[in-house]
């Protein structure tokens, strides 16, 4: 079962579960915030219950789809698939141990990425810094966690990066990773699903530049060295999300060293399990 946010045609911001046609307007049944449902002891449960109500069904072409998050901070993880940690060694001399050795060690890499109303919804641009040459998405599952640090669901993140930046010096990482429009999630939360079963979806990834495919890629779900509840159990030590959070878990698509995003291309992410998430680059 989908979980959305989004705005209907009078601009009012609304809940929904979201199916491959409509959206189902959860307002009448009395749901206004994501965190009432994500929050419950049983979400699917208590939306299944809600949704056998009598509720106005939204042609999804009516309504404009908002990043699936109200106020939990997004974190994301890093040097999760080998691929990640070969094209990161590759990309910097100078930072390559690190990347070996995170990769190996018990205490993933885990990093701020974004406060919630910075997040790029569905449609929405995602940004290439001006000051950087090399930049790429990441397309990545994201772990939506309630406060108690539970996995409620799952929904599509892009942690936009600007490889020349991080591959410069470690330390400029934030610098690399955190800016205007660099992280987008969506379309929905995808709610349920064991990580057994999480682990057979397959994540692909196609650019769109001037009408033809400039890049595509796909991995499997299943090539994340670590599994959820470390890398939860990892962001939730010594650190409170009385709203929840959401946790990128890495990429393992990474596009060879000489290609670069350019403003207008369209990146296009789709997961099995969940959907696709579909936004135009712009230069920020
Ligand atoms: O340390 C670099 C960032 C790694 C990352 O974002 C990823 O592997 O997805
Ligand atoms: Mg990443």
């Amino acid at each position: 079962m989908n979980l959305c946010r989004f705005k209907d045609k009078q601009g009012a911001i609304r809940i929904g579960i979201a199916d491959a046609s409509a959206v189902i307007d959860l307002t009448p049944a009395g749901v206004t915030q994501l965190s009432s449902i994500l929050e419950d002891e049983n979400p699917a449960a208590r939306l299944g219950k809600i949704a056998q109500d009598k509720l106005p069904r939204i042609p999804l072409a009516d309504v404009h789809l908002l990043p699936p998050i109200e106020q939990q901070e997004v974190w994301a993880a890093g040097v999760t698939y080998l691929r990640s940690k070969t094209a990161r060694m590759e990309e910097s001399d100078f930072s390559a141990s690190a990347y070996d050795k995170v990769y190996a060690a018990d205490r993933p890499e885990i990093f701020f990425k974004s406060i919630a109303e910075k997040v790029s919804g569905p449609g929405a641009p995602v940004g290439i810094r001006k000051d950087a040459k090399w930049n790429v998405p990441e397309p990545e599952l994201a772990l939506v966690l309630n406060s108690k640090g539970k996995i409620v669901g799952y929904t599509i993140g892009n942690d936009m990066s600007s490889r020349d930046i991080e591959g410069e010096n470690l330390l400029y990482l934030p610098q690399a990773k955190v800016y205007k429009q660099s992280c987008a999630l969506g379309p929905w939360i995808t709610l349920g699903g064991t990580e057994e079963e999480v682990r057979k979806w397959i994540i692909r990834i196609a650019i769109k530049r001037d009408g033809s495919v400039a890049f595509k890629g796909e991995t499997s779900i299943n090539q994340i060295k670590r599994s959820f509840s470390d890398l939860a159990g990892y962001l939730f030590r010594s650190q409170d999300f009385p709203h929840g959070a959401v946790l990128l878990t890495g990429t393992g698509v990474v596009p060879d060293d000489s290609f670069t995003l350019r403003a207008n291309d369209v990146t296009e992410i789709q997961i099995s399990g969940i959907g696709t998430l579909s936004n135009t680059v712009a230069v920020v």
